[in-house]
């Protein structure tokens, strides 16, 4: 999986996010995912304005902006449309599948209405994704299943893992991926692997998030689409700190699948 080039991986897909986020890295030459997790729209909105075309998906928080208004909807779609950028709504939903169902598409935030993709996690069982499946109808809309976190002593086992990727296994049409950390994680070169917790050094936060470089999770660990936050958006200069990572982190890709590792 880790070393077939991205193009190739969109033709193996069954999932339609997927397939569109393989194009649109082989495109723009980015696997950098830009988590903006800034609590005003007009600072997410500007920020997007700066670094839109440096980024394959835009994951939000949807949830911890102050002044949310439908507006800001409808320019973030407009900045997706425009730089060919994909959204990740990260709301790690985990409840019963009747709920997940209303919190998906009811509300305030209707992500099932904008977000392309969303994450979820496997705890509840498979009644989770049945109720994605059944919100989506025949809309491209994707799934990235938590089957590993980046915290440090997060609870999460091999086998709870394990069990993540088979349930998985039953959806192809909906999985887009596996928020993991990982390359032994999954072996289906038509998923993603969505890895969280880089910088460019390896460190921790105070909150036990745990830190690696684009070297280890890329050539390591197998990583497709690589998660930043506060490595952008705290930096003094985030424009010019995006186009560090995605240099960084596309050449640790073209050597993945030079083989020449
Ligand atoms: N995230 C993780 N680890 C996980 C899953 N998700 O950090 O295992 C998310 C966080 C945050 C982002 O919710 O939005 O990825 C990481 O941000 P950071 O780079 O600022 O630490």
């Amino acid at each position: 999986r880790t070393l077939l080039p991205y193009e190739k991986r969109a033709e193996l897909t069954s999932n339609q996010i997927a397939k569109q986020l393989f194009t649109i890295m082989a495109t723009k030459k980015t696997n950098l995912c830009l988590s903006v997790d800034l609590t005003l729209s007009t600072k997410i909105l500007d920020l997007l304005q700066k670094v839109g075309e440096h980024v394959c998906l835009v994951k939000t928080h949807i949830d911890i902006i102050e002044d949310y208004t439908d507006n800001f909807i409808v320019q973030l779609k407009q900045l997706a449309q425009k730089f060919n950028f994909l959204l990740l709504e990260d709301r790690k939903y985990a409840d019963i599948g009747h709920t997940v169902s209303l919190q998906y598409s009811k509300g305030l935030y209707k992500v099932a209405d904008w977000a392309d993709c969303v994450t979820v996690h496997s705890l509840p069982g498979e009644g989770i994704l049945k109720a994605l499946n059944g919100s989506v109808n025949n809309e491209s809309k994707g799934v990235f299943l938590l089957a590993e976190m980046s915290s440090e002593g997060n609870l999460i086992t091999p086998d709870y893992t394990e069990a993540t990727v088979k349930m998985a296994a039953k959806y192809p049409e909906l999985i887009t991926g596996f928020v993991c950390q990982k390359k032994a994680t999954f072996k289906d070169p038509g998923q993603i692997q969505f890895t969280p917790g880089v910088q460019l050094e390896s460190s921790k936060d105070e909150l036990g998030q745990v830190y690696n470089t684009p070297e280890k999770v890329v050539l390591e660990n197998g990583a497709d689409i690589i998660v930043v936050g506060r490595g952008i958006v705290a930096a003094k200069n985030p424009e010019i700190q995006a186009v560090v990572y995605k240099d960084t982190l596309w050449k640790c890709y073209t050597k993945r699948v030079s083989g020449k590792m």
